[in-house]
C-alpha cells in the first residue's frame, strides 16, 4: 500500500477476518487517499487466501459522511468512488460494513456495496446528496430500493432524510444493531459469517420489489410543493421511475451520469457554497479558533412575550435548565402555558413525545426578581425594543449576576455598545438576535460590540449551535445584517406602488423569484400596527421620500391591519389567503396624487431588480463597513432568515451570477430614476465592476 493511504487507511488481521479502518478526520469524508487505500485493503483482501472476511470501520466520530465535498470543483481522480463500488460488489468474499455516527451518502453506498451492514444502535444512515443539489452518484439509487423497498428509497433520496439504526433494521438496510464494542462485535458477526459459509450478498442481485408505481406522481406533486424551484428532487424521481424497469447496470450509469451532470449545476454549486459558507461562518473573525468557550449550564431569559417565550423553548430543547423572568406572576403563567402549548403541537404532530415534553417543562422556572441569579451562566434580554427599558433591565441583571455571567440581548437594531454602558463588566455583553418564531428559525445573528470578549463571541456561536441555529458574527449597524437589508427592499416595495405597481404584482414577482412570501402578504401577517410603529421608531432617520410615503399608516389609520382585521393590503376570507382589494388600489390611486406621482405601467423585471439590487447595494456597504466579515456571512444570514432561495445561493452569490459590472449598470440607471440616496453603487461594487471582479473574486 503506498505511504499516504497507509496514513488514511491501515488493515489489522483478527484471525480469518481482516479489519480495514479508515482514519480522514474529521468526519472520513471519500477522499482520493481514503478511495485509493480502501482499494489497496481490497485487493489485499482478495489476495489472502488466510483472510475470509473483512469488516471496513472508520476510527472518529463517525463512519463515512460522503464524498469529499471539496473534490467536486476538480476533475475525478481515479480510483472514482464508482469504480471502488463496483470492486466491492464484485468481491468473491464477504465484506461487513461496521457502521457508527452517521452514514451519509457515498459513505452509505460504501456500506450498500458490502454483503452485510452491523451498526451501533446511536447509527444514522441517510443520502442527503439532494441537499447539496445532487443526488446519490455510487449505487444508492439501485441498491436501497432494492434493500428497504421503492417507497422509503425514494423519500430517503428525494428529500435527503436520515434514519435511525433500529428504523435501519426494521427496513433491511442493517443486519444488526450493537450496543456495545462496535469493532469487536463486528469482527464477531464476521466470524458467524465464516462459520456459516463466508457467504457474498450482492445487493445488486436482489429484484426491485414491486411498488405502486402512482406513488412517484404523488411524490412529484409533494416535492414540487415542499422545494419549490429545485431540481434534484424532481429527477430524483425520475431516476427511481427508470431504475426500476432498467437492468442493475445500465441504471447504475444513468444515476452516475446524472451525479456528474448536476455537479456542474448552478444550482449544486450555490447550495454547496451555501454549505461552506455556513460552516466558514461559525469561525470567528479576529478570534482563533482555539479561544475556549464559556460553560454555559443554566441560563435565564428577561421577558416573557413572545420572543422570550421563544427563546426559552430554544433553550429547553438543548436541554438547558432555563429561568423566565418578568414583571408579574400573571404574565409569566400565561408564558408558561403558551409554552406548553407549543409543545402539546408537537406532540400531536408526533415530532415530541409527552415524557419529553415534561422533561423540557420541568427544566423551566419562573421568577419575578432578581435576587436568585447568582449561578446563571448566561441570560438572554427579550424585553421591549426601548433602550431606557432595557438599560434598566441590564443595571438590575448587573447587580444581580455573578462577574463571569454573559448578558446577551435580543435587540433588533438597538445599539450594544448603549447597552454595554449600563453594566459594570461591558466585556460580557453581546447580542442574540433571534427571529420570529425564534423556536423556528435557524438564523441567529449574534452581534459584537467593540469590548465583547472573545470568549463571549465564542460561548454565544457555540451555544447558538447547542440550540440548532445557524449562528453569523454581525458588527454594529442599524437593524444590523439582516433588517438593515430588508428595509431596503421593503422600501422600494413601498416606492413601487407611489411608481404604479400593485401590491399583487410586487408580491408575485418576488414569491416567483422565490422568496417564500411577497412583503405585501408579509406586512398583513405582521400587521399594520406593528410596521406602523416601526416605522414610527425609524421616522427620524428617513429621507423625506420615505417619510412621505405613509402608505402604511394611511392602511392602519383605515383600520386595515392586515389577516388580524380581515384587511390589510390584501382582503382575507375565513382560507385566510390574499385577495386582491379595489379599495386599497383606490386608496393608491388617491395616494398618489396627494404626493404628485403619475401612474406608470411598472414591469416586472423593474420590480425584481429594484428590490434585489438595493439590497445588494446596501450588503456591499455592510461589508465596507466592517458589519459582515464575510460575503458569505450575509447569503448565509438571508438565506437562514427571510428565505432568499438556497438554490441561488445567497443574494452575493446571486450577484456575482448576474454580473457586477451589469449590477452597477442598474444602480446607476435607478439612481436616475428613484435617486441617489436610494442607488448610489457602493463604493465596492464600484471597484469590483471596474475589476470585472464579483463578491467572491
Ligand atoms: N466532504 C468534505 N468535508 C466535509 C464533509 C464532506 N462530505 N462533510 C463535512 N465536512 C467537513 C465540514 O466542512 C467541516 O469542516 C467538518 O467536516 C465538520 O462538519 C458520491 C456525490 C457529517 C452530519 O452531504 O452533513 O457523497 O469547517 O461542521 O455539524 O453519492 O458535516 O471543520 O473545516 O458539518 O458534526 C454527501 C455533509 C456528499 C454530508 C457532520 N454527504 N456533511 O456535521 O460537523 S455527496 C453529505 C454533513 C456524495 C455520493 C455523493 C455534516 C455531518 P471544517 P460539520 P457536524
Amino acid at each position: 500500500m503506498n505511504q499516504v493511504s497507509e496514513q488514511t487507511v491501515h488493515v489489522e488481521r483478527h484471525g480469518a477476518v481482516l479489519v480495514t479502518v479508515i482514519d480522514n478526520p474529521p468526519v472520513n469524508a471519500l477522499s482520493h487517499s481514503v478511495r485509493a487505500g480502501l482499494l489497496d485493503a481490497l485487493e489485499r483482501f482478495e489476495q489472502d487466501d488466510a483472510s475470509k472476511a473483512m469488516v471496513i470501520l472508520c476510527a472518529g466520530r463517525t463512519f463515512i459522511a460522503g464524498a469529499d465535498i471539496r473534490e467536486f470543483n476538480k476533475p475525478p481522480q481515479e480510483p472514482r468512488l464508482g469504480t471502488l463500488i463496483d470492486r466491492l460488489d464484485a468481491c468473491a468474499k464477504p465484506i461487513v460494513a461496521a457502521i457508527h455516527g452517521t452514514a451519509l451518502g457515498g459513505g452509505l453506498e460504501v456500506g450498500l456495496a458490502c454483503s452485510y451492514r452491523v451498526a451501533l444502535d446511536s447509527a444514522r444512515f441517510g443520502l442527503p446528496e439532494v441537499k447539496l443539489g445532487l443526488l446519490p452518484g455510487s449505487g444508492g439509487t439501485v441498491r436501497l430500493p432494492r434493500l428497504i423497498g421503492v417507497e422509503h428509497a425514494l423519500t430517503m433520496i428525494s428529500e435527503g432524510g436520515q434514519i435511525g439504526s433500529q428504523e435501519a433494521r426494521e427496513k433491511g438496510l442493517v443486519d444488526t444493531v450493537i450496543s456495545g464494542d462496535l469493532k469487536a462485535e463486528a469482527i464477531a458477526f464476521a466470524q458467524t459469517v465464516i462459520a456459516e459459509g463466508a457467504r457474498v450478498r450482492r445487493t445488486s442481485d436482489l429484484p426491485v420489489p414491486p411498488f405502486d408505481a402512482g406513488l412517484l406522481a404523488t411524490k412529484r406533486t409533494e416535492l414540487a410543493k415542499r422545494y419549490k424551484g429545485r431540481q434534484a428532487p424532481q429527477i430524483a424521481v425520475d431516476l427511481i421511475e427508470k431504475m426500476a424497469s432498467t437492468p442493475f447496470r445500465e441504471a447504475a450509469q444513468e444515476e452516475y451520469r446524472v451525479c456528474r451532470e448536476l455537479i456542474g449545476s448552478n444550482q449544486s454549486k450555490a447550495l454547496r457554497h451555501l454549505f461552506a459558507a455556513e460552516r466558514e461562518a461559525a469561525k470567528i473573525d479576529g478570534v482563533p479558533a482555539d479561544v475556549k468557550p464559556r460553560d454555559i449550564n443554566k441560563v435565564a431569559v428577561v421577558g416573557p412575550g413572545v420572543m422570550g417565550r421563544g427563546i426559552a423553548i430554544c433553550l429547553l430543547n438543548a436541554d438547558l435548565p432555563t429561568t423566565l423572568i418578568g414583571r408579574t406572576e400573571e404574565s409569566l403563567a400565561k408564558a408558561v402555558a403558551a409554552i406548553r402549548k407549543t409543545y402539546e403541537g408537537n406532540v400531536k404532530r408526533g415530532t415530541l413525545t409527552p415524557d419529553e415534553v415534561e422533561s423540557r417543562m420541568s427544566r423551566l422556572s419562573t421568577t419575578t426578581g432578581y435576587d436568585d441569579l447568582r449561578d446563571i451562566d448566561l441570560v438572554i434580554e427579550a424585553v421591549t425594543e426601548d433602550l431606557e427599558v432595557k438599560k434598566a433591565v441590564f443595571a438590575k441583571l448587573d447587580a444581580a449576576l455573578n462577574e463571569r455571567a454573559i448578558v446577551a440581548t435580543n435587540t433588533s437594531f438597538l445599539d450594544i455598545e448603549a447597552l454595554a454602558d449600563s453594566v459594570s463588566n461591558p466585556e460580557n455583553v453581546a447580542g442574540m438576535h433571534f427571529f420570529n418564531p425564534a423556536n423556528i428559525m435557524k438564523l441567529l445573528e449574534n452581534v459584537r460590540s467593540s469590548r465583547t470578549a472573545p470568549d463571549v463571541l465564542a460561548t454565544i456561536t457555540s451555544l447558538g449551535k447547542r440550540i440548532g441555529k445557524v449562528p453569523v458574527m454581525v458588527g454594529r449597524s442599524e437593524g444590523f445584517v439582516a433588517n438593515r437589508m430588508l428595509s431596503k427592499r421593503s422600501r422600494e416595495a413601498q416606492f413601487l406602488l407611489e411608481d404604479g405597481a400593485t401590491p399583487q404584482q410586487v408580491d408575485k414577482v418576488l414569491s416567483g423569484f422565490g422568496f417564500p412570501i411577497g412583503p405585501f402578504a408579509l406586512a398583513d401577517l405582521a400587521g399594520m400596527d406593528v410596521m406602523a410603529a416601526a416605522r414610527a421608531a425609524r421616522f427620524a432617520r428617513m429621507t423625506p421620500r420615505e417619510q412621505q410615503c405613509d402608505i402604511v399608516d394611511k392602511l392602519a389609520a383605515a383600520g386595515r391591519l392586515g389577516q388580524k382585521s380581515g384587511a390589510g393590503y390584501y382582503l382575507y376570507g375565513d382560507d385566510r389567503k390574499p385577495q386582491p382589494d379595489p379599495a386599497v388600489n383606490e386608496l393608491l390611486a388617491q395616494h398618489r396624487q396627494a404626493r404628485g406621482f403619475s401612474h406608470r405601467d411598472v414591469t416586472d423585471q423593474e420590480i425584481l431588480e429594484r428590490c434585489l439590487y438595493a439590497m445588494i447595494n446596501e450588503a456591499a456597504k455592510i461589508l465596507e463597513e466592517g458589519a459582515a466579515a464575510r460575503p458569505g456571512d450575509i447569503d448565509v444570514i438571508w438565506t437562514n432568515g427571510f428565505g432568499w432561495p438556497t438554490h441561488l445561493g445567497g443574494p452575493m452569490f446571486h450577484a456575482d451570477q448576474i454580473g457586477l459590472p451589469r449590477i452597477k449598470e442598474a444602480l446607476d440607471r435607478y439612481s436616475a430614476l428613484v435617486g441617489e440616496d436610494y442607488f448610489k453603487p457602493a463604493g465596492l461594487i464600484e471597484r469590483l465592476a471596474a475589476e470585472d471582479r464579483g463578491f467572491y473574486g
